[in-house]
């Protein structure tokens, strides 16, 4: 059985053990810009076998929440630099989460205050976060607009100068697209968001077209063995839902096989909430076969409410890596707790989103502690 705490590869990336760092969002970006405090968070958490940043926007029309980073400026790309180099310089790994919010987003954060976009003007039941003042305010997301399918060779595009930005010019190990959680890709993914006639909508082939020429091209630009991608076939969350996801996820993950991908991130169940949900089953061992007999490499990675228990259990039965989201919050050094057995600091949910050091580089690791 393959041990959490070994060394092992995910396509081209070599990690010293099998504990992820799962992408938090944190909203403490002012002007989509990472800061000196961002540097010293991923530093302290480097002893992960990967870190995944925070999701980041590839672009300002990417954009969905006040103070999440952005990599598409100049000055974005030297923030992450430094990241890149502290995370180096502990012998940490590091990819960022590549972001396009589709319609979760609001006229105020869109460029020129124009609408968000999505695959059809269908408005999410869901909030934003606006922070003014310094106060994040939770605000229902604006009516988007449905793309033209002229303009989605340059979201491809967006995605793609990201991808190549970020490990050329950031100094990124690799990258994370985002296909999960009701944000763009998903939103094409999904049948209760995407209601497309043309080529990007109606059959599943139609509505995995996005999500494949995203990550093929980013394949092109970068290697497969420096991609990965995140997916979550039955989340709830930002109001996404599929009429049938089990042949849906089973032919994007039979598309991705001959990628030769990093690995694939499979967020199990309700993001951040149950693993199970009764009224949307999901079979993910049958998932994780299909991507094996279509000669899928790429390591498989798993996330959502795993404990030290839960983690090895899924070792065993087959998953390559592990993702732990909250607990690296509170736990600079979960990997060195994990090997221990605890304790473990508890999150402060008062400060996840926005502020400024507390609750963000403020957690102490156990040598600290004792
Ligand atoms: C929490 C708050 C805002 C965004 C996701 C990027 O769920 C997010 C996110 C999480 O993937």
């Amino acid at each position: 059985m393959p041990r959490l705490f070994e060394p092992t590869t995910a396509g081209q990336i070599q990690l010293s053990n099998r504990v992820v760092m799962a992408p938090l969002t944190r909203n403490r970006a002012p002007n989509a810009v990472p800061t000196a405090l961002t540097t010293t968070y991923y530093q302290q958490r480097a002893s992960a076998g990967l870190l995944i940043t925070e999701a980041t926007a590839i672009s300002h029309q990417g954009q969905g929440y006040s103070d999440v980073p952005g990599l598409y400026g100049t000055d974005q790309l030297d923030a992450w630099k430094h990241v890149t180099d502290a995370v180096h310089a502990e012998g940490g790994k590091i990819v960022v989460q590549l972001w396009h919010v589709g319609r979760v987003s609001h006229t105020e954060l869109q460029p020129e205050g124009g609408k968000p976009v999505a695959p059809s003007a269908i408005t999410a039941k869901t909030k934003t976060v606006l922070i003014k003042d310094g106060v994040p305010t939770f605000v229902d997301t604006s009516e988007p607009r449905a793309l033209k399918a002229e303009e989605l060779p340059g979201i491809v595009h967006s995605y793609t100068v990201a991808a190549r930005n970020a490990v050329d010019t950031a100094g990124f190990d690799g990258v994370e697209i985002h296909g999960a959680n009701g944000y763009l890709l998903d939103q094409f993914l999904k049948t209760g968001s995407n209601q497309r006639t043309d080529d990007y909508g109606g059959s599943i082939e139609n509505r995995a077209r996005l999500l494949l020429e995203v990550t093929r091209s980013i394949v092109d630009a970068i290697g497969g063995g420096k991609t990965g991608i995140r997916l979550s076939p039955v989340t709830p969350a930002n109001d996404v839902h599929d009429a049938d996801p089990q042949p849906l996820f089973t032919y994007v993950v039979k598309q991705l096989a001959s990628l030769n991908l990093a690995y694939i991130h499979i967020i199990e169940g309700a993001t951040g909430g149950p693993r199970e949900i009764a009224e949307r089953p999901f079979d993910y061992a049958a998932l994780r076969a299909a991507y094996r007999e279509a000669g899928g490499k790429g390591a498989w990675m798993v996330n959502n409410g795993y404990d030290l228990a839960l983690a090895r259990d899924a070792l065993q039965d087959g998953a390559d890596l592990v993702a732990f989201g909250k607990p690296f919050i509170s736990n600079p050094d979960l990997v060195a707790r994990l090997q221990q057995g605890g304790p473990f600091n508890t999150t402060d949910k008062n400060t996840i989103y926005g502020g400024g050091a507390e609750g963000y580089t403020d957690y102490l690791t156990l040598g600290a502690q004792s």
